[in-house]
C-alpha cells in the first residue's frame, strides 16, 4: 500500500470541514522504532503505519500522548496503527454485527448485552462465558485484537466492536452489509468518564490535577479534540447512516438503555436477528440477561475485579477500570451549570438539523 493511499483527508461524504489543526513537527517515529543502530532491519507493518502517520496533523495538547488527525478525527498513535491495519486487513464474516461506540459511552455494557443475547441458546445459565470472562474478552475490538490477529475471533460468535467513526470503517465492513449497532451517551458524562479513565493511566505519585486538568480537558473537548473525536462528528456519522439505512444501523442512547432497559434490549435482540420468543419472555429470559449484564453484576464478577484487558497489546487496562459509577448525570459533580450548558449548546449546534438531539433522551 503506498503512502498516497493513506491520505489524511476524510473519505466518503464529509460531515464537517475538519478544523484547521495546529500542526506540530512530527517526531521521526520510524527512527524511534529502530533503536540501537538497527538501520538495516526491515520495517514492520506497524513501523510503516507510523511513518505514514508522521505526515498527519498532530496535536500535543490532549492528555498522555499526542493525537494524530486522520480522515477528520483525532487518535492516539497506537490506536491509529490498529485502525489503519483494520482498514487494510479486516475481513468481516457476512453475518457479523459490529458494535460501534465512541469511548466511554457504554461499550462494555453493549458488548455484554449483545454477547448474552446472541449466545443465549448456546450456553446454559451457569456456563455463560460472561460469568468468567470480562465483556471485552468476549467481544474483540476490530482495531485492537481482531486487526492484530484474525485468530482472536471465535468464528461462531458474529460480534466485533469498534470505536472507529462511521466514515473510517473498513470498506470491507461497509460493503459487506454487516449490521451496525451504535450506542452514544450524553457528552458531559462521556467527558467525565474519559477524564477519570485517563487520570487512572497516570503513574502513581504524579500530581494528577495539574497533569490532567479538568478545565483544560473541557476546553479541548469543546474544540473537538479528544481521542476518536470530535465526539459530535462520531455521533453524526452513525446517525446519518441510521437515517439512510435503518435496516443496517441501530442507533441506541445510553440514557434510554438505563431508563427503559427492557424495551431497548428487546429492540437490540430483534435488530441483531435474535428476537426473544414469547415463551422466552414468559420464562423471564429478557430480565435474566439484563440482570447478568447490569453494572453491579458485571463489576462484581471475578474477571472484572482481577483481570487485565489485552495484555499483549499497547492497551493494557485493568478490567476494574471499565466500571466506575455507571450512572446518568455524574457530570454535575464536576462541571458548573454554566460549563454543562456550554457543552450542551455546542453539541446541539453541531447536531442541529440532523434530526437527533441529546435533549430528547
Ligand atoms: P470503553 O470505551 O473504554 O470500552 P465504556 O464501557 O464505553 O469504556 O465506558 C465505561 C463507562 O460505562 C463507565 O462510565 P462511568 O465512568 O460514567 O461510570 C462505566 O462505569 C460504564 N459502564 C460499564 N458497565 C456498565 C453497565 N453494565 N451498565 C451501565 N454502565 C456501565
Amino acid at each position: 500500500m503506498s503512502i498516497s493511499q493513506w491520505s489524511s483527508a476524510p473519505r466518503v461524504p464529509r460531515i464537517v470541514q475538519p478544523r484547521q489543526a495546529r500542526v506540530y513537527n512530527a517526531l521521526p517515529l520510524v527512527h524511534e522504532a529502530r533503536k540501537g543502530g538497527e538501520k538495516d532491519t526491515p520495517l514492520t507493518q506497524q513501523d510503516k503505519y507510523k511513518e505514514i502517520m508522521s505526515n498527519f496533523p498532530r496535536r500535543d495538547d490532549w492528555v498522555l500522548q499526542p493525537l494524530y488527525q486522520y480522515q477528520g478525527f483525532w487518535y492516539f498513535q497506537d490506536y491509529l496503527v490498529g485502525l489503519l491495519a483494520a482498514q487494510e486487513n479486516f475481513k468481516p464474516q457476512p453475518s457479523d454485527i459490529v458494535l460501534c461506540t465512541y469511548p466511554k459511552t457504554g461499550t462494555t455494557w453493549l458488548k455484554a448485552l449483545a454477547y448474552a443475547i446472541v449466545t443465549r441458546s448456546k450456553f446454559n445459565d451457569s456456563e455463560n462465558p460472561l460469568l468468567t470472562k470480562a465483556p471485552h474478552d468476549c467481544v474483540p475490538f476490530l482495531e485492537i485484537d481482531a486487526a492484530r490477529n484474525a485468530s482472536n475471533r471465535d468464528p461462531e460468535i458474529p460480534l466485533v466492536a469498534t470505536h472507529i467513526p462511521y466514515n473510517s470503517l473498513p470498506t470491507s465492513i461497509l460493503e459487506s452489509g454487516c449490521k451496525l449497532v451504535y450506542l452514544c451517551r450524553d457528552p458531559k458524562d462521556v467527558l467525565i468518564s474519559m477524564w477519570h479513565f485517563l487520570r487512572g493511566k497516570l503513574p502513581e505519585g504524579i500530581d494528577k490535577d495539574s497533569y490532567i486538568n479538568l478545565n483544560n480537558s473541557f476546553e479541548i473537548f469543546c474544540e473537538g479534540i479528544s481521542s476518536n473525536g470530535p465526539y459530535w462528528d462520531h455521533v453524526l456519522g452513525y446517525w446519518k447512516a441510521r437515517v439512510e439505512s435503518p435496516e443496517e444501523v441501530l442507533f441506541l442512547v445510553y440514557e434510554d438503555l438505563k431508563k427503559d432497559t427492557v424495551s431497548n434490549v428487546k429492540k437490540l435482540a430483534e435488530f441483531m436477528g435474535y428476537p426473544f420468543t414469547a415463551e422466552e419472555e414468559k420464562r423471564g429470559v429478557v430480565q435474566q440477561i439484563i440482570d447478568l449484564c447490569s453494572f453491579d453484576s458485571l463489576r462484581n464478577m471475578k474477571a472484572s475485579k482481577s483481570g487485565v484487558y489485552s495484555p499483549d497489546s499497547p492497551y493494557t487496562i485493568q478490567n476494574t477500570e471499565f466500571f466506575r459509577k455507571g450512572t446518568i448525570g455524574d457530570w454535575k459533580n464536576y462541571f458548573s451549570e454554566e460549563m454543562g450548558a456550554r457543552l450542551d449548546q455546542i453539541i446541539e449546534e453541531k447536531l442541529n438539523g440532523s434530526g437527533f438531539s441529546f435533549f430528547s433522551h
